[in-house]
């Protein structure tokens, strides 16, 4: 039954409103966001009230606003709802061939129907001096109907004729005879309006109504009428035409005086809607989910910080807080290091945290806890953040300083596994663990995308593997297949008796032995590891770009 419901158009349940046996209730919405809430509140329907949506333009109900303007507002009210809605179309904005191309153009927006009235153009609300408005010639009124349900390309497409005599001060004659014409020119419905606080002539009106179209009508201002009448005089719609534009500008007017009045926002709080009230509004959600499924190549590199130890060489300085904690020319290292990410659109940013975790007080990264990090090295470090592996990440230490091509660069270069080596073995002062890279081939200093893959990388020198190519300097990129080299290369060392105390080092050589290919990227210089005092002064050479 569900799903046959579901295959029906929105004009087609239109229909169904207006023929059921039942009295149905359609409510007023002006917008995008009232059009859901309506929806959200259960209605069946929507009244598209030109009242209402000229008045959240801020003009007069008096085609202030361009049909085009209209149109482009029902074009957001129908996309962000299911229900079908009614268009209070005016007076059809002219004559019939406007109301031809409105019926099209209403259709094409997938607009359940549409209402006109027979006044006027520019037309003035029934309620504005209602008594002085001038009618339009039932003949012309009839063939505006024709023209419309001619253009019409879905059967189920409703007109709903509006009668203004009543309104106007025709009498009830008059109401009946434009009604029955209205009705044989091949109006959907009738809508019999009237501005008096009773609803007398209306139910007379319905008394007197022998023909099979269906009624409906606007009691805004015979509000106070028990809906059981209606029933009983066997109207089939009843519209609540302007509910919803007159509780928003109340609420609105209330609150931009209480806010002006007190210069606070406290006292409103907890009376309008919260943010998140607006994103589930809007279907935030939604949006969410979508990116993880479309996003996924450009969206999804990450980054993965190693920041559990306390460095021991820094003393004082690291006695309430990690080293990348330590501030150079102002900022932290870890924020430092954030920046850097944030610059090549890295945004998910990981740091496995120990020694003095709670100091790590940067925005925009996530935490993954070494509990016993001051038992245990890199390696176990790094597999506490196994949850966040992916197929696109970068691995780094948590105390490095480098200049940001270093990193695109590295983002660039091509390898499953790849990482950075400092050519200038040399030509620095060799500091306490200067972790030796031993490759395959020396830096010949081009440009680019040499071709260079790691042999090992060692504390001390190792003379049986000739001269070391450069320095690792804690920065690996790491591509799907690399992932599962090293998921695997995990798992296997795990099972060693000295996991807890293994190095990153440890893992490529282990890679190496395996016969993968860990690329090598050469820079030289333009990098710091900040290990001591001494490094943090040196480290000022950084803070400028
Ligand atoms: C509207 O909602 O714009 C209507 C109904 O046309 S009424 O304001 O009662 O005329
Ligand atoms: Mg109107």
């Amino acid at each position: 039954m569900a799903l046959q419901a579901d295959k029906v158009t929105k004009a087609g349940r239109l229909r169904r409103l207006l023929e059921s046996p039942k009295l149905e209730f359609i409510l007023e919405a002006h917008n995008g966001a009232s059009a859901r809430l309506v929806q959200q509140a259960g209605f069946k329907g929507i009244w598209a009230s030109g009242l209402a949506m000229s008045a959240q333009f801020g003009v007069r109900d008096s085609n202030e606003a361009s049909w085009t303007q209209v149109v482009d507002m029902l074009e957001f009210m129908s996309d962000a709802t299911d229900i079908p809605i009614l268009l209070d179309g005016d007076t059809g904005y002219g004559n019939f061939n406007n109301m031809r191309r409105l019926v099209s153009k209403l259709e094409q927006r997938d607009i359940a129907g549409v209402c006109i009235e027979d006044k006027q153009f520019p037309k003035t609300n029934s309620f504005i001096d209602g008594g002085k408005q001038a009618l339009a010639d039932p003949d012309e009124f009839c063939g505006k109907i024709k023209a419309g349900k001619d253009s019409q390309t879905d059967p189920d497409f409703c007109i709903v004729a509006r009668v203004e005599a009543l309104i106007a001060g025709w009498g009830m004659n008059e109401a009946l005879n434009r009604a029955k014409a209205y009705a044989a020119a091949g109006a959907d419905a009738i809508l019999i309006h009237s501005k008096q606080s009773r609803p007398d002539e209306i139910i007379a009106f319905a008394g007197e109504w022998n023909e099979s179209c269906p009624l409906v009508i606007v009691p805004t201002k015979y509000y106070s009428t028990p809906t059981d009448v209606f029933s009983k005089a066997g109207i089939s719609l009843v519209i609540w035409a302007n509910h919803m534009i007159r509780a928003s500008i109340k609420a609105m007017e209330n609150t931009s005086r209480q806010i002006f009045e007190r210069e606070s926002l406290t006292g409103i709080e907890d009376k309008i809607a919260g943010i998140d009230d607006i994103f589930k509004l809007q279907g935030a959600d939604e949006l969410l989910r979508a990116q993880e499924r479309y996003l996924k190549k450009s969206g999804e590199r990450r980054a993965i910080v190693l920041a559990a130890s306390r460095g021991n060489n820094l003393y004082e300085l690291t006695e309430d807080k990690p080293k990348t904690m330590l501030k150079i020319g102002g900022k932290p290292l870890l924020q430092r290091l954030v920046d850097e990410f944030k610059k090549q659109s890295i945004n998910d940013i990981t740091v496995v945290a120990g020694y003095k975790s709670e100091a790590l007080d940067i925005n925009g990264i996530e935490l993954r806890m070494n509990d016993f990090h001051e038992s245990t090295g890199e390696l176990y470090s790094l597999a506490c953040a196994r949850d966040k592996f992916n197929n696109d990440m970068v691995i780094m230490y948590g105390d490095l300083l480098f200049r940001s091509y270093i990193l695109r660069d590295l983002l660039d270069s091509e390898g499953e596994i790849v990482i950075v080596v400092d050519s200038l073995v040399d030509e620095v002062e060799i500091r306490s663990t200067p972790d030796y890279a031993y490759c395959n081939h020396p830096d010949d200093r081009s440009m680019f995308m040499q071709d260079v893959a790691l042999r090992q990388v060692s504390e001390e020198k190792a003379p049986d593997l000739g001269n070391p190519s450069g320095r690792w300097t804690g920065m690996m990129k790491v591509k799907a297949r690399g992932r599962k080299w090293l998921e695997d290369a995990l798992e296997a060392l795990k099972k060693q008796a000295d996991f807890n105390q293994l190095t990153l080092p440890d893992l490529l050589n282990y890679l190496a032995r395996q016969g993968k290919t860990v690329n090598v990227h050469y820079i030289n210089g333009h990098w710091l590891d900040v290990n001591s005092v001494n490094d943090i002064d040196r480290a000022g050479d950084f803070t400028s770009g």
